[in-house]
């Protein structure tokens, strides 16, 4: 057998994406509530002011708030035995400044949590995934300012005292280095700087300061999440969460060579050396000074980063991307640049499909940083066809899965350390890029469509029971 004996097989969801209830039981309004819908090659919109009669995805999403005893059901008839899923900051601080948090919110996980466990399904929480509180990018920009690391150990206090013996697995950040890229800003860090009219999501007026200044803010309130928990409970486990985004020279010129060093230094590894090593790399210099940052910091910082390492590194995989020193265009659907790879196919919505990239991730991750790596995203957005008898015929979702986890297991063989896997959208649910519910992704189909009819029905698609096998083989059965 090629996997772990106690391999952490499951699928993984966000709050934003799935629950619904945006206004219920005292929650408060995050930066995903003020998205509208879009579709791809139509931007949704981000609105500071809500609009009447505008189509906002998060507020009923799938109703995973309250039907998540129905989907963890499904979950543990597929065999999971991991449940990826984030807490709403806004459940639980409402606005993100209170003194004290919300008890309803604390309960709510609670039973999700307990939930899961009835199963024996470990939970593996992200604290805080694309829904940063609105209230706090009114009152300081969110994370641009240094006031945020405060309000974000009080929300980990609160939950990690509160979940105290039930949950051994969290993630600080969801996907951190989305903001080496303008469209981490609203999303991962709650930045907007125009607070009076809409602006299209993919257009975001951008400022590399704020972002950058920012991300130093999170790698700290990260780093002293990590001491926090293991004070808490030292059987607490804390991982980082990143993209990787994999990343080839067009040509074997050396202008392209350098180019993708150039990118892979940016994107894959500027946020995860400070998380992982516990301090910036040697090539943060130069590129900051290129990019026109100027990192505030102060006294004590390198300390704290130093001492909080992640002890587990996790990442999302979907694509890969080429680097070129040519001028030329940036693929459809690359949002973290890059062009096309002749080689390979891509998604309806241009994401290029690359399973040997994720045994190159596992390979690249591992040996720079030598921790017990998880592969926490992973999937194929697609177009489903409910047919008139009630199935869905996903073999493309199942091919696309077959090949990445033969990929994983050829990196396991190769020595990689990996805890497990948890594709994404294990239930369908609102893509984050786009605001859609067409681009679906999961093992169950969701009787939900973008023009807001549909009745929320679950129905088990082909890859649910080809998933299952795959759970109770192991990983051995992919047929
Ligand atoms: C990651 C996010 C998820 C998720 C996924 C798929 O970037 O962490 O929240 O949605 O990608 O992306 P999309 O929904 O845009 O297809």
């Amino acid at each position: 057998m090629v996997l772990p004996e106690n391999f952490l097989w499951g699928g993984a969801t966000a709050a934003n994406q799935c629950e619904g209830a945006w206004d219920r039981d005292g929650k408060g309004v995050s930066v995903a509530d003020i998205c509208t819908g879009g579709k791809f090659g139509q931007s949704k919109r981000i609105t500071p002011v809500l609009e009447e009669g505008t189509f906002y995805p998060s507020r009923e999403a799938i109703q995973h708030y309250d039907r998540f005893r129905e989907d963890i059901k499904l979950f543990a008839e597929m065999g999971f035995k991991c449940y990826r899923f984030s807490i709403a900051w806004t459940r639980i601080f409402p606005n993100g400044d209170e003194a004290e948090p919300n008890e309803a919110g604390l309960r709510h996980y609670e039973e999700v949590i307990d939930e899961c466990r009835k199963y024996g399904i470990e939970p593996l929480i992200t604290i805080s995934h694309y829904e940063v509180p609105f209230g706090l990018t009114k009152k300081c920009n969110a994370w641009v300012s240094r006031e945020m690391i405060g309000y974000f150990l009080n929300y980990c206090r609160a939950i990690f005292t509160r979940y105290k013996g039930k949950v051994k697995y969290w993630l600080t950040f969801n996907e951190i280095n989305s903001s080496s890229a303008p469209i981490g800003a609203l999303l991962n860090q709650g930045i907007l700087n125009d607070l009076k009219n809409p602006t299209v999501f993919m257009d975001q007026p951008d400022i590399p300061q704020q972002r950058y200044q920012g991300l130093h803010h999170m790698f700290l309130a990260s780093a002293l999440a990590v001491q926090m928990a293991h004070e808490i409970d030292p059987n607490y486990r804390v991982g980082n969460m990143m993209i990787y985004s994999a990343s080839y020279p067009l040509t074997c010129n050396p202008d392209d060579v350098l180019v993708c060093q150039q990118y892979n230094n940016r994107y894959n590894y500027y946020c995860t050396d400070v998380q992982a090593r516990g301090e910036y790399s040697y090539f943060a210099k130069r590129m900051l000074k290129e990019l026109g940052v100027t990192l505030q910091m102060e006294p004590g910082d390198a300390e704290i980063l130093k001492k909080g390492t992640v002890d587990f590194i996790t990442f999302s995989y979907y694509m890969s991307s080429c680097q070129t020193a040519q001028n030329m265009e940036t693929g459809e659907g690359n949002l973290l640049g890059g062009v096309k790879n002749p080689y390979l196919k891509a998604s309806d919505w241009g994401w290029q499909i690359d399973p040997k990239g994720l045994r190159y991730a596992l390979n690249d991750l591992y040996g720079r940083y030598g921790k017990p790596l998880m592969v926490v995203e992973n999937g194929l957005g697609a177009k489903d066809t409910l047919e008139a008898d009630g199935t869905i015929n996903d073999d493309y979702r199942i091919d696309y899965l077959r090949q990445h986890i033969e990929q994983m297991k050829e990196a396991v063989e190769d020595g990689v350390d990996l805890m497990g896997y948890t594709p994404w959208g294990c239930i369908d649910l609102v893509s984050a890029s786009t605001g859609e519910y067409a681009k679906r992704y999961g093992f169950i189909y969701v009787r939900r469509y973008d023009d807001g009819t549909g009745d929320f029905a679950r129905l088990k698609k082909k890859s649910f029971y080809w998933y299952k096998k795959v759970i109770a083989t192991n990983g051995e059965d992919l047929d």
